[in-house]
């Protein structure tokens, strides 16, 4: 008879836990919380840094939310998929990057996190944190694979300009464009509704397009477009409508359906995905833990692509 917490006696690739969903060590989806990386494939880490918001701040608290959020729905292989990330993977949760006081940005810092995760063989799912911590994890893995598309789902492009040091959660994809760490023309956005008119070259694929086309069509733009170079997905809640996730910084009406976020996910299965995460989840603005539930299943699903593709390479 198991007494015992999955969270720290759990063992990397053993599957979905049945323990308790209302108790226990909050890791992500109850897998276990450990550091040595030793063999394993895919690290979840929390950066729970908010001060490059322009608006409503709260993110930092988004890791915890997640994977508090997470346990309700840690007990099957998540649905449709036929594989399970959690057996098919060896995935642990360990904690989070904390931001250091001296560089109050922390890019360094956070791109050694992240380094230090793909150093060891593992694929990192990052939660977030405001936006902007997609940019020193983006440093990371572009400086292993070069450089990195990126399948971006959001309401805002971040892509606005920045110069100096005015770097935000709104600049840091003008930014990674610029320093060649991420290339634009094998690049999507999806769920755009704010007016930028430069678009550096990403394809768009705004909002009111995902409200007229299906899933199925919108990932077929993007594999078109990606073929088989690495892909970082990077998630922003606010790509989902304020109905679906009220809780973040800078929600904007007329947004994506969780469903129809999902439902592009789902038709991805092929792409060579290095590297994701999910960010801008700010509990405070929440409500029954809408947004959070919809990051940490759209975060599993996440997991199942990379295990789908992880599969499909090996
Ligand atoms: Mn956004």
């Amino acid at each position: 008879m198991n007494t015992w917490d999955n969270g720290f006696r759990g063992k990397p690739g053993q599957g979905m836990s049945h323990t308790l969903s209302f108790g226990g060590a909050a890791s992500f989806f109850r897998v276990p919380y450990q550091t040595d990386m030793t063999g394993v494939d895919v690290v979840v880490t929390g950066v729970p840094l908010d001060i490059a918001t322009t608006n409503r701040s709260g993110a930092r608290l988004g890791p915890r939310a997640i994977r508090n959020a997470s346990l309700s729905l840690a007990w099957e292989r998540p649905w449709p998929w036929n594989i399970d990330p959690m057996t098919a993977l060896r995935v642990i949760d360990c904690g989070d990057c904390e931001p250091v006081t001296d560089d109050l940005l922390s890019v360094a810092h956070i791109e050694a996190h992240i380094a230090n995760i793909i150093g060891a063989g593992a694929a990192a799912l990052v939660l977030g944190g405001d936006h902007f911590v997609a940019y020193p994890s983006l440093r990371a893995h572009a400086a292993v694979h070069g450089p990195i598309s990126l399948i971006h789902f959001d309401a805002h492009t971040d892509t606005w300009p920045s110069s100096g040091n005015g770097i935000n959660h709104g600049t840091m994809f003008y930014q990674a464009a610029h320093e060649g760490i991420v290339n634009p023309a094998s690049s999507t956005q999806i769920g755009i509704r704010t007016t930028n008119d430069d678009t550096l070259g990403f394809h768009i694929v705004s909002a009111a397009d995902v409200h007229q086309t299906t899933g199925r069509d919108i990932a077929s733009q993007i594999r078109a477009r990606v073929g088989g170079k690495p892909v970082y997905i990077t998630f922003d809640i606010d790509c989902l409508d304020p109905a679906f996730a009220p809780g973040t910084g800078t929600p904007v009406p007329g947004g994506l359906s969780s469903f129809q976020a999902l439902s592009i996910i789902r038709e991805l299965k092929g792409i060579n995905l290095v590297g994701m995460d999910v960010v801008e989840v700010a509990p405070a603005y929440d409500h029954a833990e809408i947004t959070a539930l919809a990051a940490a299943q759209i975060a599993v699903e996440l997991l199942c692509l990379y295990a789908e593709s992880h599969r499909q390479r090996n």
